[in-house]
């Protein structure tokens, strides 16, 4: 899983490694190191706010020293607690032996229902029963993709009508599982309907409907940002902070972009964890985010 990161996250890496190394070989003085080391970050999409605070602990941490491999250990540390900072924070209840309700939200196009696909197979894999939710009724070929999926997942899928109400969607969905036993339902949701305050009202009564016949559902409301567009992924990600009850984040498309540092960003300024990562088209390109592997992968 370790190697599969980091040969997804080679066009990071190689932007960072070719930086890093040409500072290895400058044989520059400490500060100008770290101005450097700066502009790398911020190239690298990890933000101005993020970056400023980096080096200064970095500065703070080699404090002593000019050597540039103390200086890249303590930005590796930095980073892992950065991370982990946000990767701590405390998850949903899971819970044992009752339907699961999870929700997906975000952009359109960002990953949602490849997510969802790549959850459900995983799920599926360790001999849970799932079934999927198509509550996404504003795109015609919505209903389609996930029918789709479900098909080659051999998993039921309850579909709507385009155009109809997606919380009803949910809530036939949840009486499906209920009924035949599932274990989990996945909730598939529009990323873009008339206006954006009408598709946070819409994502707010559907959750709303899924917590009045699921006791305490959703467990899960996971936002499915797409890590290539960078610095937009955190405009996104505070608009859709405007629903209440987010749990954690998957960013999807990190085996596509030279960006990576956006993890750093978002997780910093974000006080969300990240839990999922997507590396690919595939359903089974999901990796669980860890910190220390992710910033092993970056800087390996
Ligand atoms: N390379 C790569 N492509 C991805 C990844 N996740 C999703 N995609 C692709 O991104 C495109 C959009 O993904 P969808 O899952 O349809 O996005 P969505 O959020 O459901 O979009 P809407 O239904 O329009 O709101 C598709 O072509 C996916 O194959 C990933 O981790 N890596
Ligand atoms: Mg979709």
């Amino acid at each position: 899983m370790f190697g599969n990161l980091r040969d997804k996250l080679s066009k990071t890496r190689s932007a960072l490694k070719q930086r890093l190394d040409s500072l290895v070989k400058s044989g520059k003085p400490r500060e100008e190191i770290l101005d450097d080391l700066a502009e790398a970050l911020i190239l690298a999409d990890v933000g101005v706010a993020a970056t400023e605070k980096i080096i200064a602990s970095v500065r703070e941490r080699t404090s002593k020293t000019d050597g540039f491999p103390e200086i890249r250990e303590a930005l590796k540390a930095d980073l892992v607690e950065r991370l982990s900072r946000a990767a701590a924070a405390p998850g949903p209840a899971a819970p044992a032996g009752r339907l699961a309700v999870w929700m997906i939200v975000g952009v359109n196009g960002g990953g949602k229902t490849t997510t969802i696909a790549k959850l459900a197979r995983r799920f599926r894999d360790e001999g849970r029963s799932v079934g999927l939710a198509g509550a996404d009724t504003f795109r015609a070929a919505a209903q389609e993709q996930l029918a789709v999926w479900g098909e080659r997942l051999g998993l039921d899928v309850v579909k709507g009508r385009y155009g109809g109400d997606p919380a009803s969607v949910a809530f036939d969905a949840v009486h499906h599982a209920l009924r035949t036993g599932q274990d989990i339902v996945l909730v598939d949701t529009a990323g873009r309907v008339h206006t954006n305050a009408n598709l946070m009202q819409e994502l707010e009564k559907i959750k709303r409907v899924l917590g009045r016949e699921v006791p305490g559902a959703p467990h899960e409301i996971l936002l499915v940002l797409d890590a290539t567009i960078g610095q937009n992924a955190l405009v996104q990600a505070r608009e859709f902070l405007k629903v209440s009850g987010i749990t954690g984040l998957a960013l999807t498309k990190l085996d596509g972009t030279a960006k990576g540092g956006i993890v750093v960003a978002i997780a910093d300024e974000l006080s969300l964890p990240i839990k999922y990562v997507g590396t690919g088209e595939g359903e089974d390109d999901l990796i669980d985010f860890s910190p220390a592997a992710f910033v092993d992968a970056l800087f390996e």
